[in-house]
């Protein structure tokens, strides 16, 4: 019987409600795998964390990196330090699970990148779960068996029941749209061409100054479209759908069991708060993957790159763009390195 390579000691960069979840679930449900440090600028909530897994907290986000009892780290921080961490990752040449976006400007985006590929190794894993929702999956197997025919309309439901983190309507593009963005890709194998914004009625709770909810159609390289209604406060509930129209047939992926969705009037089941009631599961297929991946028991196939993370980004910037301008915008992929073939 062939030994089993050593646990993974995982050092975990930020400790809010994502970085916690990975925490416990990489110490309860995955195999192959434990927290050794936690970093968060917030020591308590750190040392908290800390506490429930078992980890030691460590005094900064160099000293996590660096650390002798850490294998691979879990960039879990605000989507702005994501770059710069990730940069300190591949310096050590630490595997790293880094949770999307890849970052929200693309030149950061394209530096980690460049990092990457000077490196001549992939060490970074982009955090898109839901390519390990079984739902997801289902419906990329069904795709990719022709079972529908081509795919002619995507239709994208993202509703949030308040703004995650204060996000304003950008950000709704590049820190949560940004899931469309790459299951879209991930689902048809297609990149994007073009993007354009539609700015529906305000909802009541939409900030003055900002656009909420957001309706975003891109046009992929084969002409089909792909649209998001990103609905950052949408206060009935987390709900994520997908809806593929094709040559040949139709598939939803959904809740699916609310007929009715306003506050007064539910039938069915309670729609989830938030994400981590749907993509509980994806969350932990995916720590599971990498793990298996960075142990070298799993080639990784199938999980995000950072190529996918760049490609991501790419599209959330256009539609940004396309959002302040109030046209279309072309998007234009640069050329994709040996590294990612
Ligand atoms: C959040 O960061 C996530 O990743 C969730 O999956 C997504 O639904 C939410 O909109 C994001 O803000």
């Amino acid at each position: 019987m062939t030994a089993q390579p050593a646990e993974l000691r995982v050092g975990i960069i930020g400790t809010g409600n994502i970085g916690t979840a990975h925490a416990l679930s990489l110490t309860r449900e995955v195999s192959g795998a434990r927290v050794t440090c936690v970093f968060d600028a917030d020591q308590a909530r750190a040392t908290a964390v800390a506490d429930q897994v078992g980890a030691c907290v460590c005094s900064s986000v160099t000293a996590l990196i660096e650390c002798p009892d850490v294998d691979a780290v879990l960039i879990a921080s605000p989507d702005d330090l994501h770059a710069e961490q990730a940069l300190a990752c591949l310096a050590a040449g630490r595997p790293t699970l880094l949770e999307k976006p890849l970052a929200p400007v693309l030149s950061d985006a394209e530096a980690v990148m460049a990092a990457e590929v000077a490196l001549g190794r992939r060490l970074i894993t982009l955090g898109f779960m839901r390519r390990f929702d079984p739902a997801y999956q289902q419906m990329k197997a069904q795709l990719d068996a022709g079972a529908v025919g081509e795919a002619l309309i995507v239709r994208n439901l993202h509703r949030n029941t308040a703004a995650p983190y204060g996000l304003r309507s950008v950000g709704t593009l590049t820190n949560s749209a940004i899931h469309e963005m790459d299951i879209n890709r991930w689902l048809l194998g297609q990149d994007y061409a073009s993007v354009q914004v539609i700015l529906p009625k305000p909802g009541p709770q939409t900030p003055p100054g900002e656009f909420d909810p957001l309706l975003v159609f891109f046009t992929t390289t084969s002409g089909a479209v792909v649209e998001i209604e990103a609905f950052a406060n949408a206060w009935f509930g987390y709900e994520v759908a997908c809806q593929v129209v094709g040559s040949r047939g139709q598939l939803d992926l959904g809740d699916g069991s609310l007929l009715i969705r306003t506050e007064e009037r539910r039938r069915g089941v309670d729609l989830p708060e938030l994400w981590l009631g749907r993509f509980g599961d994806a969350y932990r297929r995916e720590l599971q993957a990498w793990v298996d991946c960075v142990r070298g028991l799993d080639d990784g196939q199938g999980a995000a790159t950072v190529w996918d993370g760049l490609a991501a980004t790419t599209a959330a910037q256009a539609a940004a763009r396309a959002l302040q301008s109030g046209s279309p915008e072309a998007i234009h992929m640069p050329k994709r390195p040996a590294l990612y073939q």
